[in-house]
């Protein structure tokens, strides 16, 4: 039967179609997890992320507990002096300090986030280049013994 025929064409070129189409967004969604988004997509589920401009825009990273310096690539996500907004979760604090200093606890205009959504003072703003995440006492971990 011709008509049989030609709905039966017809389906064929909609599932070549269909095909085409879904090949092309899954290798989009592929895209997605590509390894340079790696980071960005873990860091969504840090205790504290950093944003690249007020009101959490823009580029941002995530952080766990835990000290990082922008000497060291470490925030190089977000990038050194962009930081502009950052949230911080339940029991976790973030410090952000305007130079990575010698001691290992940052230098120049510090100052420290408790949990919530914040936007970074004029002070500090587009400065930090060190951040220290951490867990607050009573509800942190206790630290694995070595
Ligand atoms: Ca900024």
């Amino acid at each position: 039967m011709p008509t049989i025929h030609r709905v039966i064409f017809i389906a064929d070129i909609l599932v070549a179609v269909l095909a085409t189409a879904s090949s092309s967004a899954f290798a989009q969604e592929r895209d997605d997890f590509d390894c340079s988004k790696c980071d960005d997509g873990r860091s969504v589920s840090a205790p504290v992320i950093v944003y690249e401009h007020p009101d959490f825009q823009g580029r941002h990273q995530g952080f766990r507990p835990g000290s990082y310096r922008a000497d060291r690539g470490q925030l190089d996500e977000v990038g050194n002096d962009t930081i502009s907004s950052l949230k911080v979760a339940d029991g976790y604090t973030a410090r952000l300090c305007q130079h990575e200093g010698d001691d290992g606890r940052g230098a120049g205009v510090c100052q420290t986030f408790g949990p919530g959504q914040h936007n970074v003072s004029d002070e500090l703003n587009d400065e930090t280049s060190f951040i220290e995440v951490k867990a607050r006492a009573a509800r942190a971990p206790r630290p694995k013994r070595r």
